[in-house]
């Protein structure tokens, strides 16, 4: 059994979390989270990795249905708020999900689809006697599926163990220091990494404090840092952009007091550029810590915390990971300077994707997981180029399978070809841009936007900057993305 789990004994006392208004004991989330196991046991002593959705919004309910759902012997499948339908469907029938948690106040569950005989169980209807018997997990137990775009044209599902669940979180835990006397804002998504394990496990499992503030509201967020003693904060570059825009026009002096005390700033997720770094450090003095992971691997790469915070730099690889650079040719870089596809070692490294073996074994090599992403070492820290695949956009912290775009766009009548990009953009990093050809004259752009609105999530919506007769052609007779983007922008 993950420690996370076993540790809340041991702070029983301590404030956990803070949600809508309300505070909450370990005590509690350890009692509520063995009712939630219980109810999902019933007459079983192990779920044995039964598949089991969790459609909740970020707060108290979903930590103890989370919990809950890992007491039982259960694999947490956490689904995204903004899914559509068909979105839905493909996480629930991949995963091969019965049941979902949900709560009273998710609106969300009306895009469940119907289709699939899902079991939905509202969390405030749970009621059951505490566990008399839980299983005993090893670390080799199969914990979470979390989906992420990638090059392929659905999401995969990425499935990590327990152990690999723990490396993760003990490697930040060291080099972040973080102690009980932590207290962190929880505002990012609750189905994705960075606000899963960096903002709500890494706190829970010293003993910390999180703020539960629903969601991203640059309002709340600044209410929350000048009220409160936070001393960690984690987000995504797009939110230190909006912090920026609200402290440029703002004189309260208890947000920048706020910020200026907090023990530690970091970013992640997307490129973090050196202009925003340079404005929140002239702002607030803080000198945020940048660092790079991935679903499959968690963090990897951070500056130092008691070191060299260089914009535009990844640092140097977390405790327990091992990284290598290679080239092209899959040989190995030994030199600073020069270029290569980051490759990781190590215990938080997934361990498959979902229904997908042949993608597994092809993400592999001699046991090093091949990232996708190229870097290169500067004075002993690695700086990140971008993406080996001009199909993965990074928009507001999520990634976006451009292939996936385009399957769907292909699905409207009127569209003939497309050609999905992405355009660089201070505040959301990269946006998504749909270069197209219709079948007809009479469409009009914003009838084909509207349809996007209707058909993809909404951080997916294209924007269509322009219809065109055709897409252009080169000597080849066929245009390639990278100049589609040279031609556009
Ligand atoms: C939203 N909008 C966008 C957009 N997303 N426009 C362009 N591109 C996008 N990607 C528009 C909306 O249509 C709307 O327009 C307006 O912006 C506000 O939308 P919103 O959804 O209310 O925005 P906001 O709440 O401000 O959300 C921004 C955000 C959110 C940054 C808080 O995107 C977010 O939570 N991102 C974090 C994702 C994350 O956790 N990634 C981690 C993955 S794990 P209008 O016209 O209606 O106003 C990982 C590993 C690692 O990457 O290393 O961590
Ligand atoms: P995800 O699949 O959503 O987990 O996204 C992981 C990807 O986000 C990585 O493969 C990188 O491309 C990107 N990423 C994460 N952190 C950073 C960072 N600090 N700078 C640039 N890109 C990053």
């Amino acid at each position: 059994m993950l420690h996370l789990l076993k540790k809340a004994k041991t702070h029983a006392d301590r404030i956990a979390i803070q949600s809508d208004g309300k505070e909450f004991t370990y005590g509690y989330l350890d009692k509520r989270s063995d009712e939630i196991a219980s109810f999902l046991l019933g007459n079983e002593s192990d779920l044995n990795e039964e598949r089991i959705g969790l459609l909740v919004r970020p707060d108290i309910h979903y930590v103890v249905a989370l919990w809950g759902i890992w007491k039982s012997g259960a694999i947490a499948v956490p689904l995204s708020l903004s899914a559509k339908e068909s979105e839905l469907d493909h996480y629930i029938s991949d995963s091969n999900i019965s049941l979902i948690i949900s709560s009273n106040n998710c609106k969300e569950q009306k895009n469940i689809p119907q289709k699939n005989s899902i079991h939905i169980e509202n969390i405030e209807n749970i009621n059951a006697p505490e566990c008399t018997s839980q299983p005993i997990l090893s670390n080799d137990r199969k914990a979470m599926i979390i989906y992420t775009s990638g090059t392929t044209n659905k999401p995969k599902g990425v499935l990590t163990t327990h152990g690999n669940i723990e490396a993760q979180i003990t490697a930040l835990v060291e080099a972040w220091k973080w102690t009980k006397d932590d207290h962190i804002p929880l505002i990012l998504p609750l189905h994705h990494i960075h606000g899963i394990i960096n903002s709500l496990c890494c706190p829970l499992y010293v003993g910390a404090k999180v703020s539960m503030l629903g969601g991203f509201n640059v309002d709340n967020v600044c209410k929350e840092i000048a009220q409160s003693d936070c001393t960690v904060f984690t987000a995504v570059p797009t939110i230190y952009f909006s912090l920026i825009e609200k402290l440029e026009k703002t004189d309260e002096t208890e947000i920048f007091n706020g910020f200026k005390k907090l023990r530690l700033m970091m970013s992640g997720s997307a490129a973090l550029a050196p202009e925003i770094h340079k404005k929140w450090e002239a702002l607030t003095g803080q000198k945020i810590l940048e660092r790079y992971g991935m679903t499959e691997v968690g963090m990897a790469l951070s500056n130092k915390i008691d070191g060299e915070r260089r914009p535009g730099a990844v640092g140097e690889p977390l405790p327990n990971v091992e990284i290598k650079l290679e080239d092209e040719n899959g040989k190995e870089i030994t030199k600073e300077g020069e270029i290569g596809q980051i490759l990781i070692k190590g215990p938080q490294v997934f361990k498959e994707y979902q229904n997908l073996i042949e993608k597994t074994k092809e993400s592999f090599k001699d046991g090093w997981f091949l990232t996708g992403d190229v870097a290169v070492m500067e004075d002993g820290y690695y700086r990140l180029l971008g993406r080996d695949s001009i199909d993965i956009i990074k928009s507001g912290g999520y990634k976006i399978s451009a292939l996936e775009i385009e399957d769907v766009l292909l699905k409207n009548q009127n569209i003939k070809e497309c050609a999905v990009i992405a355009k660089d953009d201070e505040k959301w990093g990269e946006i998504v841009v749909a270069a197209i050809t219709v079948n007809t004259d009479s469409i009009e752009t914003k009838e084909l936007q509207e349809w996007c609105s209707k058909y993809l999530s909404d951080y997916k919506i294209p924007r269509i900057i322009k219809v065109l007769d055709q897409l252009p052609k080169n000597s080849m007779g066929k245009v390639t993305k990278k100049e589609l983007k040279e031609l556009f922008f």
